[in-house]
């Protein structure tokens, strides 16, 4: 049989082995991007033995655009698994049933190509592949997200230059690509050729320092044969590489400012251009500091992904993200799990964001391949056998991505467990680039990383942590040399707050523990967007595709759908919250009545970028605004500044304080809001409603005011509209954190239906008509439960309003958080029109409410939801003074809080929400379905994380709460 090079565990064979810096020259390049000819077999043995001879017969190939994966362009299909692989564990061999494309493709050089040296450069192909070049083999690689050379000059020719390429879906590599995503096989990344003439560079190393203490700055470019440096600004003119320049004075880099100075680097014949950002990466006194200062990683998880492209991405997508980070406060990314395409740390130099690059191992599936949890049995990790394919990766991630001044530490890799490969890639790694500390989360114990670094911390033990009080970790238990290492480490959440479905909540409640613990220095969303394939049905609705839909034999469903940003980068009200609570400014009332305090938490800026400005809102209606002089605020500290002079106001007012970008950056615009604030500076009385109207019986129940009951004492209309309700509901369609799928027993969803809160029952008890009141109690309760509530209401008339004093109690104790408490009803279609005076304008809940601000919004129903690629409990805004809901000429309902309530509408019940699996299932009723409540349960980030936070959750109480049906006056 032949030798199997898809099952050796060894890197491979390019021609070209030592890797080297990513960089663009001057040199002649070809992009040998295009529609190369592709056939997909089903077996490693391709379309046969001879595909690459340069006259074989490719006539009838179909055509797919490189870069891109096949199973994108109706080849086989995408699989998603999380944890397990999609193919039995049998390192490191692979079926024999193994997707193979087979590419060939015929380039010309163009007219100004000179002979000599040239190299053939893949940025990622996934996950084996051979290539030949005009009939010559030019050997095999795996590395899916690592760049592959061979030495191709000899071969070419200046025209009719034929290129086959034959790519494995699964090799022994793929034991160790097995990151949480789809399996997305393909020539994904670009193909270059590049001229190496005589004389050029091979590789480049530009380390420059920068010494807080004094200002001045160093550099050293070292390369493979001599070369010159030019910095023109800093007047470098031809010195020599490999030597160390010292400068004074220089303007450092950071994330904040990301100060570059371009130059080149040249021989004879080539130059290349340089970027230099000077900086100092430090861990001093358990601290993790760039350039002298104590830095707080706001940060978030970053997979390469597009709903029509998979891994494929423009630099315009990545600076999409970029720019859409910087907006939203975010100041560092971890490239989770693989080094991004080259062009993606571009953008972070440039724009200005600390990064973890991640080298790209998982073996998560040896986690419990063998039955049993966290047993790792033949993990690859720590088998002699794999460590040259481990330093490989790592080899081939540093050394191609080492020049970014953004990178500011390296991490191994994740989820592959520990073991001495990962020692080896540390050593190595250390020698290589002692300027960066090294990451990784599966070394635990601390023996070879330089930073403490978990996934899903919950908040109290993120608290011991900050105190470096944490347990010992097994390991250290009796090694206290070991203890103390990692003890003395700084600690990052390399994963939080887990951003699948509605959520993450909790997110302040972290900040503030990154704020009072110098130990903790912040962390990384987990994660960055959704990876929902954009799916064109023949009929129906376009939606986002997730594992199971496409007939994959086992898969996570959902799980993949855990984005900041739905999967066309459309933000979710997850990243607006970060963006608030994230805020590098942050704006409250001050110690004294009459001042505002501002606190500048950036780490190396001062606030001069700002421009504040105020406005005074009275019941949401602005009555004056200004700007707010602020003298620049160094980094770090704070000031107080008085208020300025209000006129008088007699509703209820509130102050609102913004900071925004003062000119024009990078990555938004002159006026781009970075942080607000909010005083209330006077409370209005609740509004006293008018005269009271006796409750008078009708033939066919009661009159209370304007609403008309039934004699059953149900409501059946109320100002004229017809009305299914009010009654308690209890219920939400379950979220994905109330689902967690990851942590069994924190399934809140479980016990909810258990105990029936999806399908509670109403019983009349009584029905009381008195004079002044109606009188209505039920009892609600679901089938096969003892658990229920006692519920009145009590209705009561005046010439404008009807009111309802609701008093619930519940019967028997509750053992679980229930949903929400509050009013269901349904409305005519018609009032679909929604303004409210209250927090917003987005979703808000109870642990994830910073973003929303106190004020009066207006939107539509269908406006008001959040299409989550998963359907699920939505929509919500809370702190709600009053809401109106009226028709397009102005006419319909307006409900008062006493004070506040939360409130969501929708075309669809809670029931559809909780059925459908794809948002375009859900499809409007002829009502809207209104809920009204008087509190719901938090959000927390259970789908792999914590349940809410005590506070934070919904308990069974006594409660009584009073809402106010008045006609909406147009206004
Ligand atoms: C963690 C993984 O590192 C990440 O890739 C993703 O799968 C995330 O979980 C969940 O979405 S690993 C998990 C065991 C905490």
């Amino acid at each position: 049989m032949a030798y199997r090079y898809y099952e050796d565990v060894s890197p491979g064979s390019p021609t070209r082995r030592a890797p080297r810096a990513f960089f663009r020259s001057d040199s002649a390049a070809v992009d040998l991007a295009g529609d190369w000819r592709f056939r997909l077999s089903d077996r490693a043995e391709g379309t046969g033995p001879e595909f690459w001879k340069p006259d074989a017969d490719d006539a009838g190939w179909d055509l797919l655009p490189v870069p891109s994966h096949w199973v994108m362009h109706g080849h086989g299909h995408p699989i998603y698994t999380n944890v397990r692989y999609p193919f039995p564990v049998d390192p490191p061999h692979v079926p024999t049933e193994n997707p193979t494309g087979d590419y060939r493709h015929v380039f010309d050089l163009p007219d100004s190509w000179t002979d000599g040296a040239a190299v053939l450069r893949f940025e990622g192909v996934e996950s084996c592949f051979k290539a030949w070049l005009n009939g010559e083999e030019l050997g095999w690689s795996t590395g899916s997200r690592l760049p592959t050379e061979f030495d191709v000059g000899p071969i070419l020719r200046p025209a009719g230059n034929v290129l086959a390429v034959r790519v494995h879906q699964w090799s022994a590599g793929s034991y160790v690509e097995d990151q949480d995503m789809w399996w997305l096989p393909g020539i994904f990344r670009s193909v270059t050729l590049v001229a190496r003439p005589e004389g050029s560079l091979d590789d480049l190393f530009v380390q420059a320092d920068y010494d807080a203490a004094t200002g001045a700055g160093r550099l050293l470019v070292a390369t493979d044969r001599p070369a010159r440096v030019s910095i023109p600004e800093l007047g470098l003119d031809g010195h020599p590489s490999g030597t160390e320049i010292a400068f004074p004075d220089i303007e450092p880099w950071s994330a904040e400012r990301p100060r570059l100075y371009d130059g080149v680097v040249a021989t004879d014949t080539e130059r290349v251009p340089i970027r230099v950002g000077f900086r100092r990466v430090e861990i001093v006194d358990g601290e993790f500091r760039v350039n002298g200062v104590r830095i707080v990683f706001r940060g978030v998880n970053r997979h390469e992904f597009h709903p029509d492209t998979g891994r494929v991405l423009t630099r315009e997508d990545a600076r999409a993200d970029v720019e859409l980070m910087k907006r939203h406060n975010f100041n560092a990314v971890r490239t989770s799990h693989y080094p991004p395409h080259p062009d993606f740390l571009d953008l972070c130099d440039e724009l200005g964001l600390w990064v973890i690059d991640e080298c790209d191992i998982e073996t998560h599936g040896f986690g419990k391949a063998h039955g049993v949890d966290n047993a790792w049995v033949g993990n690859p990790s720590d088998d002699p056998a794999w460590e040259p394919a481990y330093l490989d990766r790592m080899q081939r991630m540093v050394e191609r991505d080492k020049n970014h001044p953004s990178i500011v530490m390296w991490s191994l890799g994740n989820e592959a467990n520990t073991g001495q490969n990962f020692e080896r890639m540390a050593q190595w790694t250390r020698r290589r680039d002692p300027s960066r500390p090294i990451h990784y989360e599966g070394d635990r114990a601390g023996r070879y990383v330089d930073v403490y670094s978990l996934m899903y911390t919950s908040h109290d033990a993120l608290a011991a942590i900050g105190r470096r009080e944490e347990p010992a970790h097994p390991d250290a238990e009796d090694d206290p040399v070991l203890d103390a290492r990692r003890r003395a480490m700084p600690f990052i959440l390399c994963e939080y707050g887990h951003a699948m479905g509605n959520g993450p909540g909790g997110l302040s409640d972290y900040d503030a523990l990154f704020d009072a613990h110098p130990r903790c220095h912040g962390g990384f969303i987990w994660e960055w967007i959704d990876h929902g394939i954009r799916a064109r049905p023949q009929t129906g609705d376009e939606y986002f595709a997730y594992g199971g839909d496409f007939g994959e034999e086992i898969h996570d469903g959902n799980f993949v759908i855990d984005g900041l940003v739905f999967p066309d980068r459309t933000p979710s009200p997850g990243l607006i919250e970060f963006a608030k609570v994230s805020e590098p400014v942050r704006i409250t009332a001050g110690s004294t009545p009459g001042t505002i305090g501002i606190r500048n938490r950036y780490h190396h800026v001062d606030t001069a970028h700002l421009a504040f400005t105020w406005r005074l809102e009275d019941e949401g209606i602005e009555v004056a605004s200004g700007s707010l002089p602020v003298p620049p605020i160094p980094a770090g500290r704070s000031i107080e500044v008085r208020r300025p002079e209000l006129p008088a106001v007699d509703g209820d007012a509130w102050l609102t304080v913004e900071a925004a970008l003062a000119s024009d950056h990078d990555y938004a615009p002159s006026g781009h809001r970075v942080a607000w604030g909010q005083v209330q500076v006077r409370s209005a009385p609740a509004r006293v409603g008018g005269a009271p109207v006796p409750v008078t019986p009708t033939t066919s129940g009661y009159r209370v005011g304007a609403a008309e009951f039934d004699a059953d004492g149900l409501m059946t209309s109320i100002h004229g509209y017809d009305v299914t309700g009010p009654r308690l509901d209890v219920w939400r369609a379950p979220t994905d954190n109330d689902r967690a799928s990851r942590r069994a027993p924190q399934r809140v969803e479980d016990d909810w239906r258990r105990f029936g809160l999806d399908r509670m029952r109403h019983r009349i008890v009584s029905v009381a008509p008195a004079d002044d009141s109606l009188l209505v109690r039920t009892k609600v309760g679901a089938s096969a439960t003892r658990f229920g509530f006692d519920v009145a209401y009590r209705w009561t008339g005046a010439d404008d309003t009807v009111a309802v004093e609701v008093s619930v109690r519940p019967d028997g104790e509750w053992p679980v958080p229930i949903p929400r408490i509050g009013l269901l009803l349904a409305l005519p279609e018609t009032l679909d029109q929604v303004e409210w005076y209250g927090a917003g304008p987005g979703e808000a809940y109870r642990d994830s409410r910073a973003a929303a601000g106190i004020g009066r919004y207006r939107a539509d129903v269908d406006a008001m939801q959040t299409p989550y690629v998963f359907p699920q409990e939505n929509g919500n805004r809370t702190d709600t003074r009053w809401l109106r809901l009226t028709d397009d000429s102005g006419h319909g309902l307006r409900i008062d809080g006493d004070p506040v309530f939360d409130f969501t509408v929708r075309r669809w019940t809670s029931g559809d929400l909780d059925q459908a699996t794809h948002a375009h299932e859900l499809k409007p009723r002829d009502q809207i379905f209104v809920n009204l409540d008087h509190a719901h349960h938090g959000l927390g980030s259970a789908s792999c994380g914590p349940i809410p936070l005590p506070q934070h959750q919904l308990q069974a109480g006594d409660v009584t709460f009073q809402l106010r049906f008045m006609a909406a006056a147009t206004s």
